[in-house]
């Protein structure tokens, strides 16, 4: 796979595709960076995002995670000393998953965002934001219903931890895109460069095949869950015999979370995917692409509760790592 591939595959959205292709164009020792708000165990949308961190590694960037305890400080997550605390974990974690450890620098933000200099370029960014904006670049990050002024302050800090950190490339979940569009528009007010951005697909929920999973709200798998745990969650997933499943009878889109998992998780780790079948139902099935089974779903050839007891064995591979480094 050549290096425009691994920074672009399974990514929803680039900016500005121009942008990326110069990266790729170039990709040695570029640098690319994950913020996560610290929550000690790794589930699976910090997984998405690391795949993506594994592609870059592999396509020849340097990676940095930053360990945001300020922004998860201002978000409401708990005192600064516990959240450094479990920041402290999740860089155990980060490794145990798979990233290169040669070449990711963890970076707390408190290491950076308390200093003087960073402090004046942000109050030089508040003054050029509307509170409105800086909202509406919240929407999909938090969750209360009132607006804190610490909240205002956070999409604007996220800002400025691109140039601060030095990097090439920004990377989230799509529900950060807002944020990166924000930082596009008021970075070039402090003399900064716009940021290119690359953002991963959000995943339905397990359960329900609606909206997004997450951590807080419906069905999620954790580096905490046991090999029974994943079975049961799997075995209990909405899983139609297609990749695009009529909306419910309300009207709400519904997506087959299944074949996401084995999109965006299984696939870009593992070279091929074994379903194992009994002789009798026509014996095991193996796929080099995820294009081919989810071909075979919706033909009938492979059947949801097989795709299930594949996925809960696959998903179980990459968590085993994570389990194990929780235990120690
Ligand atoms: N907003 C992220 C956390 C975060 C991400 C980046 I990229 C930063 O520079 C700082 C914080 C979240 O929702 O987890």
């Amino acid at each position: 796979m050549d290096a425009h591939e691994l920074i672009t595959r399974n990514a929803a959205e680039v900016v500005t595709e121009a942008e990326i292709e110069a990266l790729a164009d170039d990709p040695e020792g570029k640098r690319a960076y994950v913020g996560y708000e610290p929550s000690g165990v790794l589930h699976i949308g910090h997984m998405l995002t690391a795949n993506k961190l594994i592609d870059l590694q592999e396509a020849g960037f340097e990676v940095t995670v930053l360990l945001a305890d300020v922004h998860a400080y201002l978000n409401d997550k708990g005192s600064f000393e516990e959240i450094r605390h479990t920041a402290e974990r999740m860089r155990d974690q980060f490794i145990a998953y798979g990233l290169d450890e040669s070449n990711t620098q963890f970076v707390l933000g408190s290491d950076f965002q308390l200093d003087d200099d960073y402090t004046l370029d942000l109050h030089a960014l508040e003054l050029e934001t509307t509170l409105a904006r800086a909202e509406r670049a919240m929407a999909e990050i938090t969750s209360g219903d009132s607006v804190k002024v610490s909240q205002a302050v956070y999409p604007l800090m996220q800002a400025l931890d691109i140039p601060y950190l030095g990097v090439d490339l920004a990377v989230g979940g799509m529900e950060q895109r807002k944020v990166h569009m924000l930082a596009r528009d008021v970075l070039p007010s402090i003399d900064r460069e716009p940021p290119t951005s690359l953002h991963t697909p959000l995943i339905a929920d397990l359960g329900t095949g609606r909206g997004k999973m997450s951590s807080s709200e419906g069905v999620t798998i954790s580096m905490e869950d046991s090999r029974e745990d994943i079975e049961s969650k799997v075995n209990d997933a909405y899983c139609p015999p297609t990749a695009d499943p009529e909306p419910t009878d309300d009207g709400v889109e519904r997506d087959n979370p299944v074949l996401q998992v084995f999109e965006y998780h299984v696939f870009p780790r593992f070279d091929a995917v074994t379903v194992e079948r009994p002789e009798e139902y026509g014996g095991d099935l193996e796929y080099d692409t995820y294009d081919d089974l989810a071909a075979d779903l919706e033909s009938g050839e492979l059947h949801p509760a097989d795709a299930k007891g594949a996925l809960a064995e696959y998903l179980d591979r990459l968590i085993a790592p994570g389990r194990q480094q929780l235990a120690e």
